[in-house]
C-alpha cells in the first residue's frame, strides 16, 4: 500500500499524548522492553502482511524502537494512521515506564515481500531492535480477522 512521508512530524509530536500508560518498572531501572499480543489478521495479500503488538517499556529511561526484521518478510516497516492513512514512521519512542499498542486504526507494523503467502495457522517470527534494550524476539500467530483485532485490543491499555 502506498505511504506518504508527509506528516512524520506530526505523528512525532503526537506520540507524547497516544496510545501510553503507566507499567511497573523494574526494580534495576535496567533496559528492558517486553512484547506482549503480536498478533496478524489473515492477509488478504500474497505479499504484504500486517501486524499488532503491545510494547511495555519497563525501564527506567524513555528507549526507541528502531526497526523490525523477520525471516519471512523482505522488510518489516512501522506505520502509523493518521487521518485516515497510513504514514511510515522512522523509528517508534517508548517513553519510560509506558505501554505503547500497535493495534488497529494506530501504530501498526508493515510486513512487505513476505516469503510465502501466509494463511490462518502460520507463525510469524518478528526481531524487534531497540535503541537501549536487548533485542526482542516473538512469534505471532496469524489468525482470522476478528480474533486477530480482539487480542490485539484485549486487555488494559
Ligand atoms: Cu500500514
Amino acid at each position: 500500500m502506498p505511504v506518504t512521508a508527509a506528516g512524520r512530524l506530526w505523528v512525532l509530536v503526537a506520540l507524547a499524548s497516544v496510545g501510553c500508560r503507566p507499567v511497573p518498572e523494574r526494580s534495576s531501572g535496567a533496559p528492558e522492553v517486553t512484547v506482549t499480543r503480536a498478533v496478524l489478521p489473515a492477509p488478504p495479500s500474497d505479499t504484504e502482511a500486517t501486524a499488532f503488538l503491545t510494547l511495555d517499556n519497563r525501564g527506567g529511561s524513555t528507549d526507541t524502537l528502531l526497526g523490525v526484521r523477520s525471516p519471512q518478510a523482505g522488510g518489516v516497516m512501522l506505520h502509523a494512521m493518521v487521518g485516515g492513512r497510513m504514514e511510515m514512521m522512522p523509528a517508534l519512542p517508548l517513553p519510560a515506564g509506558r505501554r505503547v499498542r500497535l493495534v488497529p486504526g494506530s501504530y501498526h507494523l508493515m510486513m512487505r515481500e513476505l516469503v510465502q503467502p501466509l494463511v490462518i495457522g502460520d507463525t510469524v517470527t518478528l526481531e524487534l531492535r531497540f535503541a537501549k534494550a536487548p533485542p526482542v524476539v516473538v512469534r505471532a500467530p496469524v489468525l482470522r480477522y476478528t480474533e486477530a483485532v480482539g487480542t490485539a485490543m484485549s486487555g488494559p491499555n
